[in-house]
């Protein structure tokens, strides 16, 4: 009980570096000394910097960590990568506990680090907030045991579920509140992705630092706000001839059932170092998307269109039996001014 608190704060710390870190995970720390008294914090901030134990143990100088208890949200590290392991430090500094929010399933590491600051006489405690710690980290657990991206979506529905009226004008459903939380969610992603219906109906900025587009005929405006900032990487029918731009890479693509594979592409993204995307699109991709997707974020707003031609967020297959449904575990519950935001997780079948 007594370390829940502390491995929340490590968790806060962690989330700072957030879209900073990929491919590794979000870390951070809490150092007591042998009295229990919070002597140091740290997080890990960027990729290829200090891992969050060196960071919180770098700061201190006089010793005062000896016999004390260093808390962190998952596993120290056992290996010599862009530095040497965390475990060695914690042992050299004398520590007395170490306590720890999950295992860390990179292989050169499961375990080896809890074995190793045993062997050195050190009292481990291990799965404090577990379930907490795993979705933090949920983007580089999938990456190292399945090897593939991370795919979120993000639709912005009225009570009734539909994204746009007969009259396209779809981009403000929601609060400028629910707007604000959509950049702090793209921002966790290390790239969004989506295609040229919504780019034609909407000509949307999404402000990122690397964005993925669909456009199998290469029928976007190369002017379009979207192509104006960041990296682009651009999927097209492998049979088009595209244009040569110097911003976008265009990215040969096979087609499958008159669309794009989008098998093929989420390899593809993988093999790029693209391992977690954001997709915000129409119903249609969102439809296709969804057998693929980790995770959803939907915000409601409080109105209702009642257009009989208006489309719903997820629209490409049809059940009509709903012992058919996609299932979710709706984990998170929020308001943004008047607009709320579920968090789901589709249920495996
Ligand atoms: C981090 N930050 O605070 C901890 C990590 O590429 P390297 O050498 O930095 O090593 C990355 C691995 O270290 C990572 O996959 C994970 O297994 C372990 N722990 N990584 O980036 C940290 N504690
Ligand atoms: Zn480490």
């Amino acid at each position: 009980m007594q370390y829940e608190e502390l491995m929340k704060k490590c968790i806060t710390l962690a989330r700072q570096a957030e879209g900073n870190t990929s491919p590794n995970p979000l870390v951070g720390c809490v150092i007591l000394d042998k009295n229990g008294k919070e002597i140091s914090t740290g997080f890990h901030k960027k990729y290829g910097e200090n891992h969050a134990e060196r960071d919180a143990l770098l700061k201190l100088k006089n010793g005062e960590e000896k016999d004390g208890t260093l808390i962190v949200n998952l596993e120290p590290c056992s290996h010599f990568g862009k530095t040497p392991p965390c475990a060695d430090l914690i042992i050299e500094r004398g520590l007395k506990k170490v306590v720890i929010g999950m295992r860390d399933v990179n292989p050169i590491v499961a375990g080896n680090g809890i074995k190793k600051l045993q062997a050195a006489g050190i009292e481990v405690i291990e799965n404090i907030l577990e379930d907490e710690c795993k979705k933090l980290n949920e983007v580089f657990i999938k990456n190292m045991q399945e090897h593939k991206t991370f795919i979120a979506i993000k639709t912005a529905t009225t009570l009734d579920g539909k994204i746009a009226t007969s009259n396209g004008s779809s981009k403000w459903i929601t609060s400028e509140q629910a707007r604000n939380e959509v950049k702090n969610i793209r921002n966790r992603y290390d790239a969004i992705m989506t295609t040229s219906s919504t780019i034609i109906a909407d000509n949307p900025t999404m402000e990122h630092r690397k964005k993925i587009i669909l456009d199998r005929e290469l029928k976007t405006d190369l002017d379009a706000k979207i192509y104006q900032s960041g990296e682009i990487y651009l999927f097209y029918a492998e049979n088009k001839r595209p244009p040569i731009h110097q911003n976008i890479k265009f990215i040969p693509t096979p087609i499958k059932d008159e669309k794009l594979n989008l098998d093929f592409i989420l390899k593809k993204l993988y093999d790029l170092k693209i391992y977690s995307v954001l997709i915000e699109s129409g119903g249609v991709f969102n439809g296709t998307a969804l057998e693929f997707a980790d995770k959803i974020y939907h915000f409601i707003a409080p109105k209702i269109t009642s257009d009989n031609t208006s489309r719903s967020c997820f629209n490409s297959r049809q059940i009509n039996d709903i012992n058919n449904s996609y299932n979710f575990h709706i984990t998170q519950i929020n308001r943004f001014g008047e607009d709320i935001l579920l968090t789901y997780y589709p249920i495996a079948k």
